[in-house]
């Protein structure tokens, strides 16, 4: 495969942004080897400088859930964007958005947008430690919600895959504050509350953990959280940035029936553009300045070509999900998943995998995957070697096995088909 134009861009980048990249899990550190440089994305493709198209499943980690350039999201951000790119005061778009959120998502009954998933995570503890009064925040052992200092603990996704301490830079002073526990460990939970419930503002939780590989909450588990922290006086946060809208249309909280009292969104409310979401319990979300105390900004809050892009996301998901959209997704990720299985052990390589929604994971290791330990576990140079076998044939995969893989709308039989393919023709590689 050539990559002689990626090799020589990443040189240039690299003489002037940090590591060549502006955020550290697109160096392809995980898997060695030259990031590929894209040129443009159409549909389930995405194309190189070099001119290889792959069949895509990173999909930005996550927003493209429509694919690359879909045209009605195309159009819609052209047609805001001749209107103007930002305006300072408010404006409908973002009145839709938030009607859009709130009536999908009937959890939110108010939403506040802002620029990031980091930036919403961030927000969304400050609101909980100003709403309870209580300085201490839950994390889990390999959940990665933005950089925010205080969730730079245990954190997983680049964190991870670079194998990091806890970031350099973070204050021992505020990370006191961050408690953590094992993913899926539910006694865990209840145990850190009997010893500590009085000073917990919240649990952050992602529902469908995604950040080190994809892990499904095991049965109770979200129950446990939300039955605890409701017990203990603390909220309950699911961060949806990656889920929301992904493992079904009201996302991971709609799929499991659960009620957070705060949800962070992301991603795919921004179908590319820079966006990110907090919202909950109406009385709750009062304590936010304006109305309340809390304090919290953004000049490209609501900015109108990520809300163009969002709205436009949404309601076109909207109607797809009555027409079964996230049941293909899913069914999609179960024969991709089926396919990698069967492979494996007919290669006598142990590996694991599944799929929710449009989410999916394929991990090399014997047996389930539920926790940061048992993803640590896994075999990650065989990953790195399966990584470039698949690229080789013309697959994206995320570049690390603590990612996720993500599934759109218009990935069709004939690129399940051609993924498959690629599949047993890695596996064949991993076993010359
Ligand atoms: P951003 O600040 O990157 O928009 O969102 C942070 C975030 C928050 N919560 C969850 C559950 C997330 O998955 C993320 C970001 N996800 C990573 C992918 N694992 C973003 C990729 C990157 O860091 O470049």
């Amino acid at each position: 495969m050539n990559l002689e134009k990626s090799a020589a861009a990443f040189a240039a980048a690299q003489k002037v942004l940090v590591g060549g990249v502006n955020s550290p899990v697109r160096a392809f550190r995980a898997v060695g080897g030259t990031p590929f440089f894209a040129h443009h994305g159409q549909g389930p493709h995405l194309y190189d400088i070099d001119g290889n198209r792959y069949i895509d499943y990173l999909l930005s980690w996550g927003p493209l859930i429509w694919g690359h350039a879909h045209p009605a999201i195309v159009e819609a951000v052209c047609e805001a964007a001749a209107r103007g790119t930002s305006f300072g005061v408010p404006t409908e778009l973002e009145t839709r958005m938030a009607e859009l959120v709130t009536a999908i998502v009937p959890s939110v009954e108010k939403v506040r947008m802002v620029n990031s998933g980091t930036e919403a995570t961030m927000s969304a503890l400050r609101l909980a430690r100003a709403y309870t009064g209580r300085p201490c925040i839950v994390k889990f052992e390999g959940s990665y919600h933005g950089h925010a200092d205080s969730l730079l603990v245990k954190a997983g996704s680049g964190v991870a895959t670079l194998g990091l301490p806890d970031s350099p830079g973070v204050p021992a002073a505020t990370a006191q504050f961050t408690l953590t526990v094992p993913y899926n460990d539910a006694e865990a939970v209840r145990r850190l509350f009997e010893q500590r419930g009085e000073e917990i503002a919240a649990v952050i939780v992602e529902p469908v953990a995604g950040n080190m590989g994809c892990i499904l909450p095991k049965p109770g588990f979200l129950e446990t959280l939300r039955e605890v922290t409701r017990q203990h006086g603390a909220l309950l946060i699911f961060d949806e940035v990656m889920t929301g809208f992904r493992v079904a249309l009201g996302g991971a909280q709609a799929r499991f029936d659960i009620d957070p009292d705060l949800t962070t969104l992301g991603k795919v409310i921004g179908a590319g553009l820079p966006v990110g979401a907090y919202g909950g319990r109406r009385e709750i979300m009062a304590m936010v300045a304006p109305e309340g105390p809390m304090y919290q900004a953004g000049t490209l809050s609501g900015n109108p070509l990520a809300m163009a892009a969002g709205v436009t996301s949404l309601e076109m998901l909207r109607q797809a999900a009555e027409d079964g959209l996230y049941e293909r997704l899913e069914q999609y990720g179960h024969a991709l998943v089926a396919t990698f299985e069967e492979c494996g052990q007919r290669a006598g390589i142990p590996v694991y995998g599944h799929a929710i929604g449009g989410m999916f994971g394929l991990f090399f290791h014997d047996g389930p995957v539920v926790d940061y330990a048992s993803a640590k576990a896994c075999d990650t140079t065989m990953y790195a070697r399966f990584f470039h076998e698949m690229l080789a044939r013309g697959v994206a995969l995320a570049p690390s096995q603590l990612e996720s893989g993500f599934l759109s709308a218009v990935h069709g039989q004939r690129e399940l088909d051609e993924t498959c393919e690629a599949i047993r023709g890695a596996f064949a590689a991993l076993t010359a």
